[in-house]
C-alpha cells in the first residue's frame, strides 16, 4: 500500500562525535542512505538528506575522560573528522550538523516542555550511586567492579568486556568509581520518566498490524519482541553537566536523556537547513520519512522516537527504518575500543582517488539481512574481477574501440545492418533499469548494484560476440564492415552512457569520470535517461580513453591487514597495562621473579652503553623457535643481534621499530651466529614480552641514561 508521497525526508544515524568513522559505520547506514537519496535526486524527486553528529551522553564524557580533554574539546575535535570522512566519501548530506548547536538547544527543550506541561511524564525517584569525591551522580559506565559472572575486577556498571555479560551496576561486587576509584554510596535523585506502556497499543496497530509486509524481517521482528515482551516507563533525564540542560523548575544538574535529545537532532538540522519550509517536510503526512541506521538502534528509532512524536503530536511517523545488520572485519567484530577498524579517514590517504571501490566493495557486500564480514582479500578481489574486469573494462574497450575504428567520434546506428543480438542488448538496459528501480525503491541495495555489473559484463559478451577487432583486422575487411563496426560501437557507447546513469547512486565520482570522456554535462545522470539509446548524438567527438580504475595489489592489502593487526596488539597492551594499574591495591603482590635486586652505585648503572636502535630487518633463525635475527642500525654502524622475542614478535611486524638496546655487551654466539649486543625487554608475569621503546621517533644511536 504505498501511499502517494509528495516528498522523502532521509535521515542517517547520528553518529556520536567520540571517535573517527569507521567501514562498519559506512556500510550500516551512510552509504545505503547515501545510495538512496542520490537515487531520488537522480528521479528528480523532492528528498532532504539529514545527518549531524550526537556531541551528547556517556560515549562522549568517556572519550573525554580516556583522553583527557574536555568534552566540547571531544566534540569539536571529531565533529570536523567524521564530517570530513563524510564528505571526502561522497555521503552527500544536505545537512550534517550538531546536537551541540543552538537550534537543537531550544527544539529539544521546547519537545520535553510541551510532553511535560501536557503531563506526559511521570516523576520518581530512586537511589542511584553517588561519588562523594567527584560530587556526582555516575552513569553505569562510570561504575567499576567485579564481574559476578568470571570474577573481572574491571568489569563496567553496563557490561563486563571480559566475558561479554550484559550487567547493571547493581549487580557488580564491591562496585567503585571509575573517575575517583572511590568506593559509591547510593543517594536519592529525581527524574522524569516516559511511560512508554502507554503507547503498546498504539504502536502494536502501527507496527505489528500495519508494517509487517513493508518493513525488513530483522527489524520488524526485533520491534515485535519488544513489544511482546511488553514496554516499561524510561527515563527522559540524566543526571550529568554534559547535554541539554532540562527545562523546568527544581532541574539542576540535570539534562536530557541522550536518547531524547538525539532522534530531535533530526528537526533540529532539518530545521537549520530550512529554517522557513522545515515544518512541511515534518508535520504534513504526504511525507516520507526515512530513517537509515544501524541494527543497535532500532528499539530508539521504531520504538521510543515514534511514542514520543506521537505523544508531543503534530508530527509526521518514520514510514520506512530499514536498518542493516553489521559488518565484522577479518572475522572479528568491528570494535573501536580494541581498535579493529577500517578507519575512513585513513582508507583516502591509503587509496586516494578510491571512494567508489570502497563504497562498491561495502555495497556489494552490504549486511542487509544478516551480519557480514568484511575481508581485504575480498577488498582486493571485487575491485578486481568486478570493478575493473568488467565495468572498467567495458567502458574502456569501447572508447579505445571507438578511436581505433570510428575516428573519435560516436559512429553512426545503421538500421539496415542491425541484428537480433543488438536489440536483445538494447532491451537488456531497458530492463536493467527497471529492475535496479525496484530494487532501490525496497531498499535492496546489494541486488541493485548486482545489475549493474550484470549489464556491463553482457556489453563485455556482446563486444566479444561481435568482436569489431576481427572485422577491422585489416584495410580491406575494414572498409567491408565498416558498418557493423559502427552499430557495435554506437550501441556500446550508449550503453556506457547508460552505465553512468545506473551506477551514478552508487559510484558517483565514476559516474563523473565516464561524463567527462563523454563530453557530456553532469545532467545526463537524470535518471529519467536511463534506458534512451540516443544519449550520444551521431558524430559527437569524445575524449581520449582514461582507465576508469587501477588494479589493487597483493602488497596493498596485505599492508593494510598487518597495519590492522598491529594497531589491535598495541591496543591490547596498553589496555592490559592499564587494567594492571587499575586492579585494587590488595592484589598487588610481589611475585617471586619481581623480587629486589641489591642496590647499585651510578659507576656501575654507567658502565652499561645503551643506545635507541632501528631494526632494519628481521628473519627467523633455523631450527630455533624463539630466535629472530636482527639487523639494528645505531646510527654510525649497523649490528646483527640475536634476540628471543620470536614467539611475540613476527618478523613483518618488527621492521622500522626503535629499541633500546646494549650495545657494549659481550658478543656471544647464538645457533652460530653471533650477536653483538641486547635488546632490552619488558616481561609480565606470565611471561609475555613487549620492547621497551623511545616514547617518540628519536636518532638511531641516540644514548639512553
Ligand atoms: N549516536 C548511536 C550510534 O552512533 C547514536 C545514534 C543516534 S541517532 C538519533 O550508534
Ligand atoms: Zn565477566
Amino acid at each position: 500500500m504505498a501511499k502517494d508521497y509528495k516528498r522523502i525526508l532521509v535521515t542517517a544515524a547520528l553518529p556520536y562525535a567520540n571517535g573517527p568513522v569507521h567501514i562498519g559505520h559506512l556500510a550500516g547506514c551512510y552509504l545505503p542512505s547515501d545510495i538512496y537519496v542520490r537515487y531520488q535526486r537522480a528521479q528528480q524527486r523532492d528528498v532532504k538528506f539529514i545527518c549531524g553528529s550526537d556531541e551528547h551522553g556517556v560515549p562522549i564524557t568517556i572519550r573525554a575522560m580516556e583522553e583527557g580533554i574536555t568534552p566540547q574539546d571531544v566534540v569539536d575535535k571529531y565533529n570536523a573528522i567524521i564530517k570530513e570522512s563524510f564528505a571526502q566519501m561522497g555521503i552527500s548530506f544536505d545537512i550534517y550538523s550538531r546536537t551541540s548547536s543552538e537550534v537543537h538547544r531550544q527544539t529539544s527543550q521546547a519537545f520535553f516542555k510541551k510532553m511535560y506541561d501536557d503531563g506526559l511524564f511521570e516523576e520518581r525517584e530512586s537511589e542511584q550511586y553517588y561519588d562523594e569525591e567527584k560530587k556526582m551522580f555516575l552513569a553505569d559506565r562510570y561504575i567499576v567492579g567485579t564481574c559476578p559472572v568470571c570474577g573481572n575486577e574491571n568489569a563496567y556498571g553496563d557490561q563486563c568486556e571480559k566475558c561479554g555479560s550484559t550487567l547493571s551496576p547493581e549487580q557488580l561486587i564491591s562496585p567503585r568509581s571509575a573517575l575517583s576509584n572511590a568506593p559509591l554510596v547510593k543517594r536519592m535523585t529525581k527524574h522524569w520518566y516516559f511511560p512508554l506502556n502507554n503507547y503498546e497499543g498504539f504502536l502494536k496497530e502501527w507496527i505489528v498490524e500495519g508494517k509487517k509486509d513493508e518493513w525488513k524481517p530483522n527489524v520488524y521482528g526485533q520491534c515485535k519482541s519488544w513489544l511482546d515482551s511488553g514496554l516499561q516507563p524510561r527515563a527522559m533525564t540524566r543526571d550529568s553537566n554534559w547535554g541539554v540542560p532540562v527545562p523546568i523548575e527544581g532541574a539542576d544538574g540535570k539534562v536530557l536523556y541522550v536518547w531524547f535529545d538525539a532522534p530531535i537532532g533530526y528537526i533540529s538540522a532539518t530545521k537549520e537547513l530550512m529554517p522557513q519550509g522545515w515544518d512541511t517536510y515534518w508535520k504534513q503526512d504526504d511525507t516520507k520519512l526515512v530513517h537509515f541506521i544501524g541494527k543497535d538502534n532500532i528499539v530508539f528509532h521504531c520504538i521510543i522516537f515514534p511514542a514520543m512524536l506521537k505523544a508531543h503530536g503534530g508530527f509526521v511517523l518514520p514510514d520506512n527504518v530499514p536498518a542493516n545488520e553489521f559488518l565484522n572485519i577479518e572475522g572479528r567484530k568491528v570494535s573501536t575500543s580494541k581498535n579493529w577498524a577500517v578507519w575512513i579517514n585513513e582508507y583516502v590517504t591509503d587509496f586516494p582517488n578510491m571512494e567508489d571501490t570502497l563504497r562498491y566493495v561495502l555495497c556489494a557486500n552490504a549486511p542487509e539481512t544478516k551480519d557480514n564480514d568484511f575481508t581485504w582479500k575480498d577488498f582486493q578481489d571485487r575491485h578486481n574481477s568486478e570493478l575493473v574486469a568488467k565495468f572498467g573494462n567495458f567502458v574502456n574497450r569501447a572508447m579505445v574501440l571507438m578511436h581505433k575504428f570510428c575516428g573519435g567520434r560516436v559512429p553512426r546506428f545503421h538500421d539496415d545492418v542491425k541484428e537480433e543480438r543488438d536489440l536483445e542488448l538494447i532491451r537488456e538496459i531497458l530492463n536493467t533499469k527497471k529492475k535496479i528501480e525496484s530494487s532501490l525503491e525496497n531498499y535492496r541495495f546489494r541486488d541493485a548494484l548486482f545489475e549493474v555489473i550484470e549489464l556491463a559484463s553482457k556489453g563485455n559478451k556482446y563486444l566479444q560476440d561481435v568482436a569489431p577487432w576481427n572485422l577491422g583486422k585489416t584495410p580491406e575487411l575494414l572498409a567491408e564492415n565498416q558498418k557493423l563496426i559502427d552499430n557495435c560501437l554506437h550501441i556500446c557507447l550508449q550503453l556506457t552512457a547508460n552505465l553512468a546513469i545506473f551506477c551514478n547512486p552508487f559510484l558517483p565520482f565514476t559516474a563523473r569520470k565516464i561524463c567527462h570522456q563523454l563530453t557530456v554535462v553532469e545532467k545526463m545522470l537524470d535518471w529519467e535517461n536511463g534506458g534512451r539509446m540516443d544519449l550520444l548524438k551521431t558524430g559527437y567527438p569524445l575524449r581520449a580513453p582514461e582507465l576508469l580504475f587501477r588494479k589493487v595489489e597483493d602488497e596493498e592489502v596485505e599492508a593494510q591487514r598487518a597495519k590492522l593487526e598491529e594497531r589491535a596488539r598495541l591496543v591490547q597492551a596498553a589496555q592490559d597495562a592499564k587494567a594492571a594499574a587499575m586492579a585494587p591495591k590488595a592484589e598487588a603482590v610481589a611475585t617471586p621473579e619481581a623480587e629486589a635486586k641489591p642496590l647499585i652505585g651510578f659507576e656501575d648503572f654507567a658502565k652499561i652503553e645503551l643506545r635507541a636502535g632501528t631494526i632494519l630487518s628481521a628473519e627467523k633463525v633455523a631450527k630455533a623457535d624463539k630466535l629472530l635475527k636482527l639487523e639494528v642500525d645505531l646510527g654510525t654502524e649497523k649490528r646483527t643481534i640475536v634476540s628471543g622475542i620470536a614467539l611475540h614478535y613476527s618478523p613483518e611486524e618488527i621492521v622500522g621499530k626503535q629499541v633500546s638496546v646494549v650495545v657494549n655487551l659481550a658478543p656471544r654466539k647464538m645457533r652460530g651466529i653471533e650477536s653483538a649486543g641486547m635488546i632490552l625487554m619488558a616481561e609480565d608475569a606470565t611471561g609475555k614480552l613487549v620492547f621497551v621503546s623511545p616514547e617518540q621517533a628519536i636518532a638511531a644511536g641516540s644514548e639512553i641514561r
